[in-house]
């Protein structure tokens, strides 16, 4: 068991407000055997005035999409759901950024897999969070799992048994010395990072695989489109070879947890120079204006929580 200060103080539960250690589930939880629930990662900014939640509606949307998907109920409706994100950040009083993880779960105490009509549990647990990955660069490589299919498991939902592919090939990539994985697809196109959306940029286009391609459907990587649209660099959606991957004069991954960050190495192989290059670091630097609320044009993105 945990014996470490608790990082927040209050955990939201099915409706409610309970101390950090008391957010429990019984051992028998469907979810907790089976992998059945599904999440969201979402992000908010201290700007040294408010707590600026980034995307939360977009958040919220693809989290309905994912139990629609598994075939589960959230017991909460989209409005909800988004008071009670709001009520937890509020009762933590944080003013730091900070990470917020809703969870919706099978809570069944069953043994059998049906989830016909299943109880569903919600959570919503908010941390402080700073950097995912090393922000200079991360060294990747290319894991020998590859991506689930989405003939196989709906990858385009976020739910939590599928992220089993995803820790392993983050615990291949961290056990052979690199700070990340990419995952190339069963046809060996490179298709996504562990828990992030890979963009590469060769010739001054961004390509980045199409969601068909059996990957999330990255919120992060929206932002990217249209940021990049934006300030008028082009970017394509296409399959990716392990071959333009090692030739790309630049590669980053784009994610929540991730933001934007570059990548600086593959296999061994230095991407471009071996440091950040010009597009990366021009859409990292403008994103993290954005999720600050600093750019007027994108501050519908934003919701201030106080
Ligand atoms: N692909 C995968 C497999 C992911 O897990 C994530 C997010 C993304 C892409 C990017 O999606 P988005 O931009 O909507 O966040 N991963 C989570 C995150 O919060 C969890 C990481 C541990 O970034």
């Amino acid at each position: 068991m945990l014996r470490v200060k608790p990082p927040a103080k209050y955990i939201w539960l099915d409706g409610k407000l309970l101390n950090w250690s008391d957010a429990k589930v019984h051992v028998m939880t469907h979810a907790l055997h089976y992998g059945t629930s599904v999440f969201e990662g979402i992000r908010g900014y201290w700007t040294g005035e408010n707590l600026l939640l980034f995307r939360l509606d977009d958040h919220i949307d693809r989290m309905f999409n994912s139990a629609k998907i598994l075939g589960i109920k959230i017991p909460l409706q989209r409005e909800e759901v988004r008071n009670a994100i709001v009520e937890t950040l509020r009762a933590n009083e944080f003013k730091e950024d900070v990470y917020v993880r809703p969870i919706a779960f099978v809570s069944s105490q069953t043994i059998t897999l049906d989830i016909k009509s299943p109880d569903v549990s919600l959570a919503i647990i908010a941390v402080p969070f700073g950097k995912y990955l090393p922000p200079g660069g991360v060294r990747a490589t290319i894991a020998s799992w590859r991506r689930v299919h989405n003939t196989m498991l709906p990858v385009m939902a976020k739910i939590g048994g599928i992220y089993v592919n995803s820790v392993l090939a983050r615990l291949e990539a961290r056990s052979r010395g690199y700070d990340e994985a990419l995952l190339m697809d069963a046809w060996g196109y490179v298709v996504e990072g562990s828990g992030e959306n890979v963009f590469i940029a060769r010739k001054n286009i961004i390509y980045t695989p199409p969601v068909y391609q059996s990957i999330l459907e990255g919120i992060t990587r929206d932002t990217v489109i249209k940021l990049a649209g934006d300030i008028g660099m082009q970017v394509a959606e296409k399959p990716i070879t392990r071959e333009e991957v090692y030739t790309a004069d630049e590669i980053f991954l784009a994610g929540t947890a991730a933001e934007i960050t570059p990548v600086i190495e593959v296999d061994g192989r230095p991407v471009g120079d071996g440091r950040p290059g010009p597009i990366t670091t021009k859409l990292a630097e403008l994103y993290a204006k954005v999720v600050r609320g600093r750019v007027e044009k994108y501050l519908k993105w934003v919701v201030p929580v106080y």
